[in-house]
């Protein structure tokens, strides 16, 4: 993408400011982020980037930017990431990860969105819940059980039909377990890795919930902004969703083990209760995405690896 206008919504957090340090080598973007979960320090100084802290729940400030801005892209990135959230707080997390998306697309759509050439919406495996059916695909069946899951697929499924009546276009993906530098660890669900590098940082143990053989598919950072680039520019991505993994499960046994080898160093470990409404096993199948292009840069070995070499602890 080049010598765009473009608006990364949660653009401060973690795979909106990965995304949007990409962008900005060549194009303008504009950030919206409620600075949450997010910080606007982990963006690069740029005169390409306006950063607007504020709520995408915030219709007034949301019809402000649009009629400010013609965007050609639009990453929808702003949401309540914690499944637990969602269950606590389902009405408020509601209207970030979902009302947000409709506001978005009526806008676009009043709009005539002339110069819009995707709307990229970013959902979740959740979707799938706890089908015990390997790998998942897109052709699985689907059991949200959670508003966290409920409110992502629903958006997905709107950015598609706001695609086929109103042509406004849009993609989605559905992302697996992202990982990498600027994760904020600082809730208890946040991303198992961000939480295991800081406790290591700290010295404090890590908590394992159940006896960690559970599997999930952990895909590095960089690989998400390379799949969040390519469903933007691709045009048979226009009105899809796509997994974005790796393809490959790795156990949080495992995934200790490969910590304490590249890291040299031993980590503490406390056994828990596994977490209620926790899926054992969860891992993707990519084909639909590799189909259109794209290639994981990162297996999850040398994905750790970089991001250890980021944190120093290597
Ligand atoms: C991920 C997503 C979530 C949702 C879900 C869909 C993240 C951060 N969360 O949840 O948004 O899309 O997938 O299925 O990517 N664990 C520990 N100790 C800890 C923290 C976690 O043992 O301190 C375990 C946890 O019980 C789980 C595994 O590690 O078995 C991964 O947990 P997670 O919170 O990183 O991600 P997940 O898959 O629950």
């Amino acid at each position: 993408i080049k010598n765009s206008k473009i608006l990364v919504t949660g653009g401060a957090g973690f795979i909106g400011s990965s995304l949007t340090n990409k962008l900005l080598v060549n194009n303008e973007v504009i950030v919206v982020d409620d600075l949450s979960m997010g910080n606007f320090s982990n963006l690069v100084e740029s005169t390409n980037l306006t950063k607007i802290e504020g709520s995408v729940t915030d219709k007034t400030l949301l019809e402000e930017i649009f009629i400010k801005y013609n965007f050609d892209y639009i990453f929808h990135l702003a949401a309540v990431a914690s499944v637990a959230d969602s269950v606590a707080r389902p009405f408020e997390t509601h209207l970030v990860n979902f009302d947000s998306t409709m506001t978005i697309l009526e806008l676009l759509r009043n709009n005539n969105n002339k110069t819009l050439k995707r709307l990229v919406f970013s959902s979740s495996a959740a979707v799938y819940g706890d089908d015990p059916i390997l790998p998942k695909s897109e052709m699985s069946s689907i059991k949200p059980l959670t508003p966290y899951a409920i409110d992502k697929f629903a958006s997905e499924r709107m950015v598609s039909i706001y695609n086929n009546l109103y042509g406004v276009p849009t993609s989605a993906t559905r992302f697996f377990n992202v990982y990498g530098p600027k994760q904020n660890p600082k809730s208890p669900y946040s991303g198992f890795i961000s939480i295991l590098v800081d406790c290591f940082k700290k010295n404090k143990k890590i908590t394992i919930f159940g006896n960690g053989e559970q599997s999930r598919d952990f895909v590095y950072i960089d690989d998400v902004v390379q799949a969040l680039i390519l469903l933007a520019t691709s045009e048979q991505a226009q009105g899809e969703v796509y997994n974005v993994g790796t393809g490959k499960q790795v156990t949080l046994n495992e995934l200790l083990g490969i910590f304490q080898d590249i890291s040299g160093k031993n980590i503490e470990i406390v056994y828990a209760a596994l977490r209620e409404g926790d899926i054992i096993h969860s891992v993707s199948d990519i084909g639909k995405i590799v189909n259109i292009g794209f290639e994981n840069k990162f297996d999850f070995k040398s994905g750790l690896a970089k991001y250890l070499k980021y944190e120093g602890l290597r």
